[in-house]
């Protein structure tokens, strides 16, 4: 690598990989990076945010991009299931540009060196070790945690030998406080086409937003669990996440929210935020239609009418199974009578209510599967899905899962015993994980003692097709991705929908 002098701002790119295993890859767009752009842009460092989010010649619109970038330094985000073609951007970048440095953040790198802190931690060098070290080939510098500080020590580390940057730790002073969450600008939404992503709340256009982080639960197949930048609540206050709302409206025309926060309801405030939420569509003389996530054993008549006052007209909830076992095996705290009784309160009120449920989770089997159909249809859910748990790293049911079989690791539920069995798959390459085909059929890389990965199939898809018919919900279209064309490998400027670029001028607007 050549010396970069990374005193003095000098252009950043930013890039989004493809998630090419979503049904559609232009509904929300990535606020993690650009809350990171944000930053550099706060601080004087040029930035241009390649979004290579539905594009199937991503490899070549890389490459063709970074031979006449005037950047160096190019800076990743990745999840886990992106990772397939996150290393394949990676080595287009270095393809292109053998002198280029590479960052990599966002939630695989940090959940796998929240992995690696606990395999140290037992003296053990595990799957973590393995997966750190992939990362460590692919890229110049690993970052963990928050990234609105931590760009800044990535972008000097290119300098040195240091490899991980690492906030993720509470004392760490790059991992943020709910103070500085507060302080920190806004996600420089202005980088990407949010023209180009397309969503809608009952009829609304609608983006996305992030009012809180973290959440404090501990199911057993959710990433994050061993993560303080994934576990720990850190808020906003009501008058930021209200203020971010007038700045979407106002500028984008947005009437529609979609909140990514994990769960609205574990924050204190929700009840202040809902009526400040009221009180500024009366100020603008327009309203909102709003959508998001709560948590079941949390909510109550007064939230559900706060919230539908405000806008709520369609409320999410990962219920996951019908069955109390597997409730308890998940560790999800929120019993059936729970779920049953958020239905409820969302319907009394003239809520839809998205069900999100699982299946392949410790000690299923065929009955606990019928019980999940079972609550469905007995709940009446206006939407739902059912997707087959596959456990990444990260995750308690990949994190604890010991090799019992070559190939074969087996995560046992303590206080029940029941277990789960997942396929060892290498997913830095292997890019139909985590939902399968979007027009054939998922697959399952996980059994437990009772159902086999093909029977999880078939089990899902009956469940699926049941449930639709019998609730006449009817199935999500799918849509294609789509091929830049350029001609005979001569580029001109990409087009705003893949590439954008600070104008110093058009700063992202401080939180005011
Ligand atoms: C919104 C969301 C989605 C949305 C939108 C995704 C999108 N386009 O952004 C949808 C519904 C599409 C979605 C889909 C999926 N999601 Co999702 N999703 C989330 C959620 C709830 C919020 C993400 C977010 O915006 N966070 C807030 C921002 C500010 O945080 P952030 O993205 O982590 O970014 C910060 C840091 O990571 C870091 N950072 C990020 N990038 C970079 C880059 C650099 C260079 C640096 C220095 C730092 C840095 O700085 C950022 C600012 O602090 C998270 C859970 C969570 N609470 O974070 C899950 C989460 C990201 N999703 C997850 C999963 C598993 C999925 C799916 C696979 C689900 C499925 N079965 O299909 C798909 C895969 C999507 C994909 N593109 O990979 C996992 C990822 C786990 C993993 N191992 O990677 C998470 C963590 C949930 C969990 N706890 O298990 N998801």
């Amino acid at each position: 690598m050549s010396a970069f002098n990374t005193t003095v701002p000098e252009k950043i790119c930013l890039v989004i990989p493809p998630s090419v295993f979503l049904l559609d890859e232009r509904v929300f767009t990535t606020l993690g990076i650009l809350k990171v752009a944000a930053s550099l842009e706060v601080a004087g460092w040029p930035v241009e945010v390649l979004d290579l989010s539905g594009f199937t010649n991503y490899e070549e619109i890389t490459r063709l991009h970074v031979a006449q970038s005037e950047a160096r330094i190019f800076a990743l985000t990745t999840t886990t299931p992106q990772m397939p073609a996150t290393a394949n951007v990676a080595a287009a970048v270095r393809e292109a540009r053998p002198d280029a440095a590479t960052i990599i953040g966002g939630p695989h790198p940090t959940l796998i060196a929240a992995a690696l802190k606990y395999e140290q931690k037992q003296n053990l060098e595990g799957r973590a070790h393995k997966a750190f070290h992939q990362l460590e080939k692919m890229f110049d510098v690993i970052v963990a945690g928050d990234g609105e500080d931590a760009i800044f020590e990535a972008i000097a580390a290119v300098e040195t030998d240091q490899v991980l940057v690492d906030a993720d730790s509470s004392s760490s002073p790059m991992f943020l406080t709910s103070k500085r969450l507060d302080e920190s600008p806004w996600p420089a939404r202005h980088l990407v086409d949010l023209e180009s992503y397309k969503y809608e709340i009952e009829g609304y256009r609608a983006t996305s937003l992030i009012a809180q982080l973290g959440c404090p639960f501990n199911c057993g197949f959710c990433g994050g669990r061993q993560s303080p930048m994934l576990r720990r609540i850190r808020t906003r206050t009501s008058k930021n996440i209200i203020d971010e709302l007038e700045f979407l409206h106002l500028t984008y025309g947005y009437r529609g929210f979609m909140f990514y926060d994990d769960e609205l309801n574990v924050n204190k405030d929700i009840v202040q935020l809902m009526d400040g939420i009221c009180d500024l569509q009366d100020k603008l003389g327009t309203d909102f239609r709003l959508r998001g996530f709560v948590k079941a054993e949390l909510f109550t008549a007064e939230q559900a009418e706060v919230m539908y006052r405000a806008g709520f007209r369609q409320l999410l909830t990962g219920f996951e199974s019908g069955s109390p076992r597997i409730l308890e095996n998940i560790n999800k705290k929120a019993t059936r009578d729970d779920n049953s009784r958020a239905v409820e309160f969302a319907k009394s009120v003239g809520m839809k209510v998205k069900a999100l449920m699982s299946l392949g989770h410790p000690g299923e089997s065929h009955q606990t599967v019928e019980d999940t159909k079972n609550w469905l249809l007995e709940a009446e859910p206006d939407d739902f899905d059912c997707t087959i748990i596959t456990t990444y790293p990260g995750s308690p049911y990949y994190d604890h899962a010991l090799e019992t079989k070559p190939g074969i690791w087996t995560y046992e539920y303590k206080k029940t015993g029941d277990r789960l069995h997942a396929y060892e798959l290498d997913y830095n390459v292997t890019a139909d994980y985590y939902k399968g085909d979007p027009d054939g059929g998922y697959k399952a890389y996980v059994f437990s003692d009772h159902i086999s990965s093909e029977e999880l199939v078939a089990a899902r898809d009956a469940l699926e097709k049941e449930v639709r018919e019998k609730l006449n919900i009817p199935f999500n279209p799918s849509a294609a991705s789509v091929n830049y064309e350029h001609s005979m490998g001569q580029m001109g400027p990409l087009p705003a929908n893949i590439l954008r670029a600070s104008v110093p001028e058009q700063t992202q607007r401080k939180a005011a």
